[in-house]
């Protein structure tokens, strides 16, 4: 029996009741412990007077069972570690804060989408999908994009990927598919990737997965940084507006600076020389103030035109393309803030699709439903049970006030005899809210369901390769180069050549020919036969193409400028200021970190080299160049960066180190001037540093060793 509606605003308790903006700021600065002038204690309070020696039976003698000061730190340290995430378990995290552009009343009555005015704290976890804890961050692979938005009806988290598809239709599916491509079970190779047998073994016997395997074959499973990713919520969802009308949504999220990839050679480099190299760009680029913004899109289709499309809607194997359903961006979200502390806020932060609000619901897409059982559940298991919702990073910055009680590890102290409802101790309290009111209490979607009980995928889920062929068929040529390299890598590390060959023959012939052919021919296979798939629906969707996703400007690309003592420090000061006036980032970059005049390298070119720059200046003057072009690692430096296509540039005596590389006289974005201070080099420089990669450079780049 359901008590008396409550209709008024939701009730207000102590903890996390915080109506402000900087709620969730408030909220975590309760739980901030600040070392500053506080005694060093043992849990229980007790100021410790030696915490260098254990207890013992004389100064040679054994330790003391009852030294509970040792014995309180050594046991705490012994379970300092919870269990990673089963996947995503590598992560980095940043706050920030939501706004929407104008009212989405029409749509939802979701409350923080209602006033451009309203300023949502949020926090967003990027991650790897199969690598443990302490894995690359550069590796081949799907990367998460989980949104918090702590919204004043509760938490809404947008749990979705950097791509818009997944690799299985069905959650059941999904233990199957994650052992498959986790590390294998006799030796726990490889880490991170999924160039392996049974990744492969798996897919080649599961067509639904061809979409999205090719999405991670391509240059969108090797992102540039986690600021220049978009994010995807994968399944549709619904909106649901005030009146009760709902309609279907997907979500997308642009980043501002546009949207760029690692090259493969990169990507495999800097898994060694820095493995932290997202969670670093991640970190520096908030210290600097170069708050990454995304901004937020979807595509709404009306109810009535749920059957309108050559794909069900319900299927997380499909996207809708662009060119049909075009984006409507509707807010933004900077990320301002790092974390404290990693383990209290990142790995402690709990996400979950079924985490929604009033004004958005769920459809039935099948690995939805799933996954709305699947993540509280492995919260139990990773935070040692159901109260993980008071952990300071998931409390919600309204009330969440009910009459569950205890458990592992309860913070709140529920006052009061009844905790049960309908009660009349307590006056009722805490009452449920009728949907109707203002604030009103979240009310389900009614859809009407009524079927047979079954186990049986929809015969509308069918088609597994017409939307593979229309993401290849959007590619620019240097992607779906790109994309036979990948193919040829993966497969090349399988053992088992029945793999291989299933692999070419049963999934890549049946949306591209050619791309088959091509892949067949690096694995010394024959040519497959055309594949018996019937392709349906758009040929191409531009949107597609990161090439299409490219903005000018040069903002926070990290440029080296490459010195050694004797360059030209005036032309040095001045780069630096022209660069910074263009939003990038510069950094000093020397044979060693002896000074050149009055200036400090940042770095030595062994500690940071060419692939953790997106671009390249070598600084002119006669001694400093000389020293730079008999440095093999300064040499290795600009081959690199050519045969990375990057932008370069070389000022006077700077081309020397050009020259010293063998690099060709003549080459599309690079940039040289006989003058150690020429505007027009710089221009040019950063015309071509706006581009990204020097994509036309690569047939020359091709020959170039590094
Ligand atoms: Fe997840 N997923 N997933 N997933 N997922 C987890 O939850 C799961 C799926 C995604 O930064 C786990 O807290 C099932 C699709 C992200 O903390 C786990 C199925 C998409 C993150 C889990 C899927 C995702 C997770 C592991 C198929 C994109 C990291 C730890 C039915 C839309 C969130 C955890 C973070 C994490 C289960 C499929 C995205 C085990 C059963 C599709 C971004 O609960």
């Amino acid at each position: 029996m359901a008590g008396k509606a409550n209709t008024q605003k939701p009730a207000v308790h102590e903890n996390g009741a915080a109506q402000s903006n900087d709620a969730k700021s408030n909220d975590l600065e309760r739980n901030r412990v600040k070392p500053q002038g506080e005694a060093l204690r043992t849990n229980q309070g007790v100021k410790i007077a030696d915490n260098q020696n254990t207890l013992r039976a004389g100064p040679r003698g054994p330790s003391l069972l009852e030294d509970f000061i040792m014995r309180e730190k050594i046991t705490h340290f012994d379970h300092e570690r919870i269990p990673e995430r089963i996947v995503h378990a590598r992560g980095s995290a940043a706050h920030g804060v939501f706004k929407v552009y104008e009212s989405m009343r029409e749509y939802t009555k979701a409350a923080f989408l209602q006033d451009p005015a309203t300023e949502t704290p949020v926090y967003v976890r990027f991650s790897t999908v199969q690598g443990p804890r302490g894995s690359a961050d550069t590796v081949r692979d799907v990367r998460g994009f989980a949104t918090k938005f702590y919204t004043q009806e509760g938490n809404f988290d947008l749990v979705g990927n950097n791509m818009p598809v997944f690799f299985i239709q069905d959650a059941i599916k999904f233990p199957d598919f994650v052992h498959a491509v986790k590390p294998e079970a006799p030796n726990e190779m490889p880490t991170g990737g999924s160039a392996h047998d049974t990744f492969w073994d798996f897919v080649s016997l599961v067509p639904e997965s061809a979409h999205m395997v090719l999405w991670t074959m391509s240059d969108r499973a090797i992102p540039r940084s986690f600021r220049t990713m978009e994010g995807f919520g994968v399944h549709t969802f619904r909106f649901v507006n005030a009146e009760g009308k709902a309609r279907f949504v997907k979500f997308h999220w642009r980043p501002v600076l546009g949207s760029y990839s690692l090259l493969w050679d990169e990507a495999q480099k800097l898994a060694g020389k820095d493995p932290d190299f997202h969670r670093r760009d991640l970190w520096e680029a908030i210290e600097r103030g170069d708050y990454p913004e995304y901004e937020l899109g979807v595509q709404i289709v009306e109810e009535a035109d749920e059957h309108k499309f050559d794909f069900d809607l319900l299927d997380p194997t499909k996207l809708i393309p662009e060119e049909l359903v075009p984006l409507k961006i509707i807010g933004k979200m900077t990320l301002n803030r790092n974390p404290d502390n990693f383990f209290a806020e990142t790995e402690q932060a709990a996400f979950h699709p079924g985490h929604i609000v009033p004004g958005i619901d769920f459809t039935n897409d099948p690995l939805l439903q799933g996954r709305l059982f699947s993540y509280t559940d492995t919260q139990i298991s990773r935070l040692g049970g159901p109260n993980f919702h008071e952990i300071p990073i998931n409390r919600p910055v309204c009330a969440s006030v009910n009459n569950q009680r205890d458990a592992m590890h309860r913070q709140a102290i529920h006052v009061g005899q009844a905790s049960y409802e309908p009660n009349s101790l307590n006056d009722g309290w805490p009452k449920e809210t009728d949907p109707a009111a203002e604030d009103g209490g979240f009310d389900s979607y009614q859809e009407r369901v009524e079927s047979t009980k079954i186990r049986v995928r929809s015969d509308s889920f069918a088609d597994h390769f017409s939307q593979a062929a229309l993401f290849y068929n959007s590619m620019s040529q240097p992607e779906k180069d790109h994309i036979a390299a990948a193919y040829l890598f993966e497969l090349g590390k399988v053992t088992k050549p029945e793999i291989r060959a299933r692999q070419v023959n049963e999934i890549l012939a049946n949306f591209d020919a050619g791309l088959a052919a091509k892949v067949a021919e690096g694995l010394g296979l024959p040519a497959p036969k055309q594949g018996t798939a019937r392709l349906v629906g758009p040929k191409a969707s531009p949107a597609l193409s990161l090439l299409n996703r490219v903005k000018p400007g040069i903002k926070t690309r990290k440029i080296a400028l490459l010195a050694a003592p004797g360059s030209d420090a005036a032309a040095i000061k001045q780069l630096q200021e022209a660069l910074k006036g263009e939003g990038a980032t510069p950094m000093l970059i020397a044979p060693t970190l002896a000074g050149i005049d009055d200036l400090a390298p940042d770095a030595t070119i062994a500690g940071l080299p060419s692939v953790m720059f997106d671009a390249v200046i070598v600084v002119g003057g006669e001694k400093g160049a000389k020293a730079l072009a008999q440095s093999g690692d300064a040499r290795h430096f600009v081959l690199e960066a050519f045969k990375h296509l990057k932008a370069i540039a070389a000022l006077g005596a700077g081309r020397d180190l050009l020259t010293a590389a063998q690099l060709p006289a003549q080459s599309d974005g690079v940039a040289t001037g006989e003058d150690s201070q020429s505007a027009d080099v710089l221009k040019a420089f950063i015309n071509a540093a706006g581009q990204h990669r020097v994509w036309s450079r690569a047939a020359q780049a091709e020959s170039v060793p590094a």
